[in-house]
């Protein structure tokens, strides 16, 4: 581009976003088009870089944030104004709440027509809607400060505690024209996007004398242990300490879900008994009871690492925090533990086995009954089969029972590669989830799926086939939200409001799009489709018909429903 007077090189907004993204080595949109950002969106292509269109923003957001929580880098989601920029943020307020980095960017309309709304064509105060769920939120009014803004984007969603931020660029912003050297300049590449935090070091000795005081130690991982991609001091904390650990859902995989010091199958006896609990990368939220009542048992101090300093005391007193980022601070307490340290006593880690040996016994008959229908058991002692050979795969898993089932009998044996309903327990990250594992790790995904959980996204199924990703999505069909059994107790002629249509063919849907469909109703015919599915590395979905009468109201949270809560009192 010229400017005809000057005959001097120009930019334009559209340009300068481009090249602001690709400064800071960001190589990749999820998002969906239409005004103002097709052009933005089809100039990314044609300067190389990747454009995931999806078939609606909240999965192109799940998308961009999952890759966020894989690489560290911020993933990117770019949408159209108004409903496109909510449809987004559903997706941004996920991220920020499970502390994955990603920037939602979306066109916006005139500030003048806006701020006197005079009813523009998808007018709305985006900026001021995207706040509260935001971990920051900017806009960009002048071409030249572009540059400067993208930074501040991408800085504030990887540097300390990570989370979703807003960019929003008006519509005349992307027109604007600017010398091209003069946008040159503009480009800022941010220097030391995640800093390191270390850890004060009485913060580090207070931890160490707590944990040398303890007799029944208890290591717990959270997802920000697996985000912070601290896997081999994590792991040397782990086995030189001697202490039992338990993964929370996605800190699965950090250590091998096989390894001997696992607690996972003993997971309320050691809750119950711990003395002292040492929290690295994860929350006292409702995950974990608020770390209190009577999953908690008998009296505890915690050790918390964490980077946020506000998280500390968030529900109950935490003796000893430890503010930093996990690889420094991991790090610190290795370096402590290793001039000295008693392992845990045979009396707690034998009685850790103990209960584990009698809960994987018990499991173990469960797993290998083979009732007809299948029910969830039997479906996924066959997954879990399958995908032990295939310890690098993605695995995404929501629902209720799906969910809860899938996260105890499917074992990781990789850091990162299980994504779920996270800290909301949200349904509808399935899809988005898978698309944005393939692309980002170019590695096959697993996506079980309840049949309610799937709908949430399931028209995504066109963009994996589109982009010819290796996706295999197992629904487990039990006709219905958490089972398909419910009626209308008036008898009437609408069924009960968690039921669906009865036998569902979801692997009709995948062919409609040339995707490999599979309808299975045992568990050797799921083994089969799912062993061939994963072999083609081609986009397939296995339609798995559970036993309607095998799940739970709400899973394992049936506390959480208000009638059983109140009847608990
Ligand atoms: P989970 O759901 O697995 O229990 P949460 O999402 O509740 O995990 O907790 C993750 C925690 O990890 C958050 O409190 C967040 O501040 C923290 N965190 C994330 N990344 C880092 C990091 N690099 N260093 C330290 N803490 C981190
Ligand atoms: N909407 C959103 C966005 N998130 C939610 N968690 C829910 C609704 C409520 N909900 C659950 O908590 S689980 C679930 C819903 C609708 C679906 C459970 O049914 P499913 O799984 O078929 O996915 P199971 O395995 O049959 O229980």
């Amino acid at each position: 581009m010229t400017n005809e007077t000057q005959a001097q090189p120009l930019t334009d907004g559209f340009h300068l976003v481009i090249d602001a993204l690709k400064h800071n080595d960001i190589h990749t949109i999820f998002g969906l088009v239409g005004i103002p950002i097709t052009d933005l969106a089809r100039l990314a292509q044609a300067e190389g870089m990747r454009f995931i269109g999806f078939r609606h923003e909240q999965h192109a957001g799940n998308a961009a944030a999952i890759s966020g929580y894989m690489t560290q880098k911020p993933g990117i989601c770019l949408t159209v104004s108004a409903p496109g920029f909510l449809n987004g943020l559903t997706a941004l307020a996920n991220a920020t709440t499970n502390c994955f980095p990603m920037i939602l960017i979306s066109g916006s309309s005139e500030r003048e027509i806006v701020d006197l709304q005079q009813g523009d064509y998808e007018e709305m105060d985006q900026l001021n809607a995207a706040k509260p769920y935001a971990k920051a939120s900017y806009r960009v009014n002048k071409a030249e400060d572009i540059g400067i803004g993208i930074a501040r984007a991408i800085r504030a969603a990887v540097s300390g505690r990570p989370g979703g931020v807003y960019l929003d660029l008006p519509a005349q912003l992307l027109g604007q024209t600017l010398d091209a050297a003069h946008g040159k300049k503009s480009l800022v590449r941010v220097v030391d996007p995640v800093p390191r935090q270390i850890p004060a070091p009485d913060s580090v000795q207070r931890a160490l004398d707590l944990l040398k005081s303890a007799k029944r130690p208890l290591i717990l991982l959270g997802k920000g242990a697996a985000y912070a991609q601290a896997d081999a001091d994590i792991r040397a904390f782990v086995e030189q300490s001697g202490i039992p650990y338990l993964p929370m859902s996605m800190a699965k995989g950090l250590l091998p879900d096989t390894h001997p010091q696992s607690a996972s199958a003993a997971r309320s006896f050691v809750l119950a008994e711990a003395d002292v609990v040492v929290l690295i990368g994860a929350r006292l939220n409702w995950l974990l009871s608020h770390g209190k009542g009577k999953t908690w048992g008998g009296p505890k101090q915690f050790i918390q690492v964490d980077i946020s300093p506000t998280e500390i005391d968030s529900n109950v007193a935490i003796a000893a925090p430890v503010i930093g980022d996990i690889g420094s601070c991991v790090s610190a307490l290795l370096a402590g533990i290793k001039t000295g340290f008693a392992k845990p006593g045979a009396e707690w880690t034998d009685a850790i086995r103990e209960r584990k040996d009698k809960n994987l016994a018990k499991m173990a008959v469960t797993l290998d009954q083979n009732p007809s229908p299948m029910n969830f058991h039997s479906a996924l002692r066959a997954i879990r089969d399958v995908l032990k050979a295939h310890p690098d795969i993605n695995l995404v898993n929501e629902g209720a029972n799906t969910l809860d089932y899938a996260r105890s009998i499917i074992d990781q044996y990789q850091p990162r590669k299980r994504f779920d309903s996270g800290t909301w327990g949200i349904m509808g990250i399935g899809m988005g989830y898978a698309i944005g594992a393939a692309v980002t790790s170019g590695l096959p995904v697993v996506a079980i799926e309840g049949d309610s959980a799937f709908g949430f996204s399931g028209m995504e199924l066109e963009t994996i086939c589109r982009y010819h990703l290796p996706v295999t999505t197992i629904i487990f069909n039990n006709n219905g939200v958490y089972r398909g059994t419910d009626v209308n107790p008036t008898g009437g002629k609408d069924v009960a409001p968690t039921v669906f249509v009865k036998g569902a063919r979801y692997d009709k849907m995948i062919e409609a799009f040339g995707g490999i469909g599979y309808n299975v109703t045992t568990p050797a015919e799921l083994t089969k489709a799912l062993t061939e599915a994963i072999a083609a590395g081609k986009p397939a979905l296995i339609n798995a018909v559970i036993d309607e009468t095998a799940g739970t109201e709400s899973g394992r949270l049936t506390n959480l429903n208000p009638q059983s809560a109140a009847a608990k009192k």
